[in-house]
């Protein structure tokens, strides 16, 4: 039997998010055209809304590719996928106002959503959590609480602004705490990308070229050095990170940003103080963290794998962004196409490493258990 192939980055919008973005008329949002023949669009990114683009041309078209179960199953088929481990797309709770309205209810009006949605396919579909982060820490850590005890839930995904100043924040403790008591992964994934200043003057000549390949990447890259740095890692041993797009540039930086650490003159008398040595970079990549293989090439993953350890990286699609540029969905996507063949030549001689990543490492951290005959046609 082929080894089964597990795609853990893969979003969908279950319908009572996208009763509350079709609700709003500001980012996020979802435009509704006046001609019902016409495509609804998804505003989601601040660049998204440009006031120079009528509302009918801002953001992307959201078809059921975006939404159903049934087309990401579809999906699945079509490229011998396995399973998958849905997770709400960007931007999840964190623009809720709790002025008006209870942002613990909304999560679990999503969680259960999600978690039905996976009921329809048992033993191909488990998902990840979303989490109230603008309300109050004891609903947020009540909620993680009561998602653990769902059936298709694996853990969470968080964006890197946490409760509001970011995954270093010392508010964060509480859930990070229940995070590990729970034995729940966290998916850390961007959505802010950089300051747009930083892409120079031009950078609307290559649209979202930028903030996408760059941006997110980076968003991803800061957020776990700065939990790195506040010792989240070392206050919460257990815990376990997996960083979006192969960590961005974590592998390639880690070394430096360990150097540096063991360089900087401000904290060596506090450290030395604390009688002691940081915990090292190295140590909590190889202890708190996994990564995903949405990278696009075989140096990306080999990198990731010297990184976090072969049986640490773990195969996605990002699925439903990236569609085929022809706009037509029925073939294989050139996008899933390129993650795998990053695998397989990351891999060539290492069979058993390639399983690891295309599924068997992901069944492993999130102890799925796959329906009969899923073992995956990908090649
Ligand atoms: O293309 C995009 O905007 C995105 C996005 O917003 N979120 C994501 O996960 N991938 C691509």
């Amino acid at each position: 039997m082929a080894s089964p192939t597990v795609d853990i980055h893969t979003h969908i919008y279950p319908s009572s998010y996208i009763r509350l973005l079709s609700a709003r008329s500001s980012t996020p949002y979802i435009y509704a055209p006046a001609d019902p023949a016409e495509c609804p669009r998804l505003i989601i990114l601040p660049t998204d809304d440009s006031p120079s683009l009528p509302p009918s041309s801002r953001g992307r078209p959201i078809d059921g590719t975006y939404t159903s179960a049934a087309a990401k199953v579809a999906f699945m088929d079509q490229h011998g996928i396995s399973a998958s481990v849905l997770s709400l797309a960007n931007p999840w709770l964190d623009w809720l106002d709790p002025s008006s309205g209870d942002p613990a209810a909304v999560a679990r009006d999503i969680n259960d959503d999600l978690n039905a949605v996976c009921a329809l396919h048992p033993g191909r579909l488990w998902c990840f959590a979303t989490l109230p982060l603008s309300a109050r820490p004891e609903s947020i850590v009540a909620e993680i609480r009561r998602v653990k005890g769902l059936p298709f839930v694996r853990g969470v995904i968080v964006g890197t602004s946490g409760v509001g100043d970011g995954l270093d924040d010392a508010r964060m403790d509480p859930l990070w705490e229940a995070l590990e008591q729970e034995g729940l992964p966290v998916f850390v994934h961007p959505h802010y990308g950089l300051p747009s200043e930083v892409f120079g003057p031009r950078r609307e000549e290559s649209g979202h070229v930028l903030p996408l390949s760059l941006g997110f990447p980076l968003e991803t890259t800061i957020a776990f050095f700065r939990m790195y740095l506040a010792g989240v890692f070392s206050r919460f041993g257990g815990l376990k990170v997996l960083l979006a797009h192969a960590g961005g540039a974590v592998p390639f930086l880690a070394g430096r940003v360990q150097s540096c650490v063991r360089h900087e003159r401000s904290s060596l008398p506090a450290l030395a103080r604390a009688g002691g040595e940081r915990e090292s970079v190295w140590n909590v990549l190889d202890k708190n963290v996994w990564l995903d293989g949405v990278v696009y090439s075989a140096a990306g993953l080999r990198a990731a794998t010297e990184a976090v350890g072969k049986d640490k990286v773990l195969w996605g699609t990002d699925h439903p962004f990236f569609p085929p540029v022809d706009g037509k969905g029925e073939g294989e996507w050139e996008s899933v196409r390129t993650n795998v063949d990053a695998v397989r030549e990351a891999f060539r001689d290492d069979e058993n490493g390639a399983r690891g990543v295309l599924g068997m490492n992901a069944i492993r951290l999130l102890g799925l258990k796959l329906g009969p005959g899923e073992g995956g046609t990908l090649e």
